[in-house]
């Protein structure tokens, strides 16, 4: 029995090496090399080639090695095999780690004091907002937006948050639906982003939704945290909406096309963070254990966890 580590964009060495080690008994193979494809029951993809996946007989699942399927979906001849996605502590923290980092970021003012420091101005600023003044509205309460939220209400920020279907999550206020999110927007001082990229969510951060977020507000305006993926945003619709101040600041770590282009003015504006897809990264060691988890339950009879649903998309 093989498993096809079927990747671009990444190093497979360290998957593969990983794979062997908690997989002893299964075969690696890696796209591009002499491979059995009758032999492979489990594919390992990240971003794989389209059409690379399909003439595998007796596949019996698909692990996305990341929490987003999105790239999965990209392909037009992907086979019937359930697809199963990443939820992995490791990721979680991660995340969790770089939303909150920017929520601070944006409330203590920090490019502020990185300027002033550069130029060597003493100046404080007696004004300064605290986390219970922000009201933060976190679209997609999941695996990752659940724990984000949890934790920005732990450390003070009002949190409310959106969904699909209702959600009950202490210390924040849930909402679903369109209703819900169009409650949500104009109480919404900082705006983070954990939705998957669907059908549905394609181009949801434009304009449109920006003019509906509160203005004014403790921290001069509202704040735009994206790290779900770059296909939820416009990025011509976030570049206007800071030049006319309808947004006051923006952290991406994703964008439309990747790596962020060099000539995008994204890198240069002052009220944005730029990260390079890398809020969560997924580390070998840990996303190989959970898939290496999975498969030996699987082997056993029992059922997959955390199968993607086709028809939504995640
Ligand atoms: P989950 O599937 O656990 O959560 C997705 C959430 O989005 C759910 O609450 C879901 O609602 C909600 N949602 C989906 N579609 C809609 C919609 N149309 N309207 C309202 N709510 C919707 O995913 P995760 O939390 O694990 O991951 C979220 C995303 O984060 C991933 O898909 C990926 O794109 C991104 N990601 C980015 C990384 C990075 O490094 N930048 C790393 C890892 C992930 P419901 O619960 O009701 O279904
Ligand atoms: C993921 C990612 O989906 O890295 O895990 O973006």
């Amino acid at each position: 029995m093989s498993i096809l580590l079927a990747m671009t964009e990444w190093d497979p060495a360290p998957w593969r090496a990983r794979v062997e080690k908690a997989l002893p008994g299964h075969a690696v193979a890696l796209l591009g090399e002499p491979f059995d494809r009758a032999a492979i029951r489990y594919a390992l993809s990240w971003r794989h080639p389209p059409g690379s996946l399909s003439g595998l007989p007796n596949l019996q699942a698909i692990f996305s090695l990341g929490a987003g399927v999105d790239h999965v979906f990209e392909d037009p001849r992907l086979p019937e095999a359930p697809i199963v996605r990443v939820v992995d502590p490791d990721l979680v923290s991660r995340m969790s780690e770089w939303i909150v980092m920017h929520a601070l970021i944006h409330l203590r003012r920090l490019r502020a004091y990185e300027r002033q420091q550069r130029e060597r101005v003493w100046a404080d600023d007696r004004g300064q907002p605290k986390a219970s003044d922000v009201e933060v509205g976190v679209l997609g309460l999941g695996v990752l937006g659940g724990d984000a939220a949890r934790k920005l209400n732990a450390i003070g920020f009002r949190v409310a948050g959106w969904s699909a279907t209702p959600k009950n999550i202490s210390g924040v206020e849930c909402v679903s639906g369109a209703a819900g999110l169009e409650a949500l927007l104009p109480r919404t001082d900082m705006l983070v982003v954990l939705l998957p990229l669907t059908k549905a969510t394609r181009g949801l951060l434009n304009a449109s939704l920006f003019a509906k977020l509160k203005q004014g507000g403790p921290l001069g305006g509202p704040v735009l945290i994206n790290a779900g993926r770059g296909g939820l945003q416009v990025e011509v619709d976030i570049l206007a909406a800071l030049d006319s101040g309808v947004l006051k600041g923006a952290s991406l770590d994703v964008f439309e096309r990747e790596p962020l282009p060099i000539d995008s003015p994204l890198w240069a504006h002052p009220a944005v963070y730029v990260s390079p897809h890398n809020s969560a990264i997924s580390e070998p060691g840990a996303i190989v254990a959970a898939i290496a988890k999975q498969i030996e339950a699987f082997e056993r009879g029992e059922a997959l966890k955390n199968v993607v649903d086709r028809e939504r998309g995640y």
